[in-house]
């Protein structure tokens, strides 16, 4: 069903803050839990790894979606060991992991029932990529959440819209049928892997903001989708750079430091009732692998961008894009190693605080302030990150 909205802002406030939901105590000691944990690590992973150039790479060079999806043929990432990546990532301090199960090329990291073949089971490699993360993590005691992208760049009942119409054209597609199919698939991931959060990203292509006034070109129907994956006791979170609704558990800003507007997030207020997660890159400029990108940040940035967060009392998401034999970017293991050693000994004044605010100082350096209890802990960022972050404990 493809309508054509345009609310007013007050329309628009009336209808994000829907007065008529309250979330159950399931969903609430989820959201807490959610807010403790403090770091987490992402994961862009899919057949465009094999490309090398990251995860618009059929986008950017415009191919239709029958050549590029060609290359799962060649998918064999036979270096892939979910317990060597959960160890990395536990080592980092990291409490929880968010894959893309789906991004926007629309191939499926595991053996989805309800779809015509875009899948990891039809790979060479086969192997339920979801399914052994998911143990390793349950192994390890960390969380696992899963990206979901509606934005669909090779189905054919996907509506298009800006940001899916070079590759789509100008398809009407039929969104009745496409909602049906993320929602079997979604019932699919929670059933088998029980992951904590379903982390929508895409919703956007149908969405755009002209001086302060919400556009929308589809009603996604959101209320049936979240109520199904709130029935399930998963939480709920969208990467829609807009403002938040009232059944989203948890406010996601893209790239940018909660509530400061820089980059995505200029049309997103932070409302702070809820979790919020920042998510970033530790491979500069990109999310899915990029062979010929070196940039990487350094430990001391990492470190910061997790105080900078805490003390904004937000998580941090930091990404890294294995590569296509399944292997983590040598480079960002380092990088995370580094951030164990300073996770393990300052990770009181980060796990389970609140956040009690960031200052720039004169001298360029920041202060951020996270409380625990009685506890405050203030921590001091280096000017342009040129050493760890340093903490000191009060009471
Ligand atoms: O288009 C995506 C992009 O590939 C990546 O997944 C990021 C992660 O936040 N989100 C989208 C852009 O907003």
């Amino acid at each position: 069903m493809k309508t054509t909205l345009a609310f007013s802002a007050a329309l628009a406030a009336a209808f994000l803050l829907r007065a008529d939901y309250a979330p159950e105590k399931w969903n609430l000691e989820a959201r807490d839990k959610f807010a403790a944990q403090r770091f987490g690590i992402f994961i862009h992973w899919g057949i465009y790894a094999n490309y090398a150039q990251g995860e618009w790479f059929q986008h950017q060079i415009g191919m239709d979606s029958e050549t590029y999806g060609r290359i799962k043929d060649g998918f064999f990432p036979s270096k892939f060991d979910a317990k060597e990546w959960v160890r990395v990532f536990k080592d980092a301090g990291a409490k929880y992991v968010t894959i893309t199960s789906r991004h926007h090329d629309g191939f499926s990291l595991w053996p989805t029932k309800v779809d015509d073949g875009f899948n990891i089971a039809e790979t060479p490699f086969k192997r339920d990529i979801l399914g052994e993360l998911s143990k390793a993590c349950d192994e390890e005691g960390l969380q696992l959440n899963f990206y979901y992208s509606q934005m669909d760049w090779r189905r054919k009942d996907y509506p298009a819209g800006s940001a899916s119409k070079k590759v789509l054209g100008n398809q009407k597609g039929d969104y009745a049928s496409y909602k049906k199919f993320m929602i079997s698939q979604i019932g699919e991931l929670i059933d088998n892997y029980h992951p904590g959060n379903i982390w929508f990203d895409g919703e956007w292509d149908h969405a755009r903001c002209e001086k302060g006034v919400w556009k929308r070109d589809l009603d996604w129907e959101l209320d049936d989708i979240y109520d199904f994956i709130h029935s399930k006791k998963t939480l709920v979170a969208s990467n829609n750079h807009q403002p938040i609704r009232a059944k989203e558990d948890i406010q996601l800003f893209e790239r940018d430091l909660p509530g400061e507007g820089t980059s995505f997030s200029k049309d997103q207020p932070l409302v702070h009732d809820r979790p919020v997660e920042q998510c970033d890159v530790i491979q500069k400029n990109v999310w899915g692998y990029r062979i010929n990108e070196r940039s990487f940040r350094t430990p001391e940035e990492v470190c910061a961008m997790i105080c900078r967060c805490a003390a904004k009392d937000s998580n941090l998401l930091m990404n890294i894009g294995p590569d296509g034999s399944g292997r983590l970017p040598a480079r960002a293991v380092e990088v995370l190693s580094e951030v164990g050693k300073w996770m393990r000994e300052n990770g009181e004044a980060i796990y389970a605080t609140r956040g009690c605010g960031l200052v720039k100082n004169a001298d360029g350096s920041e202060t951020g302030k996270t409380k625990k209890g009685d506890v405050v802990y203030e921590i001091t960022i280096p000017k342009g990150c040129k050493g760890y972050p340093t903490v000191k404990t009060s009471s």
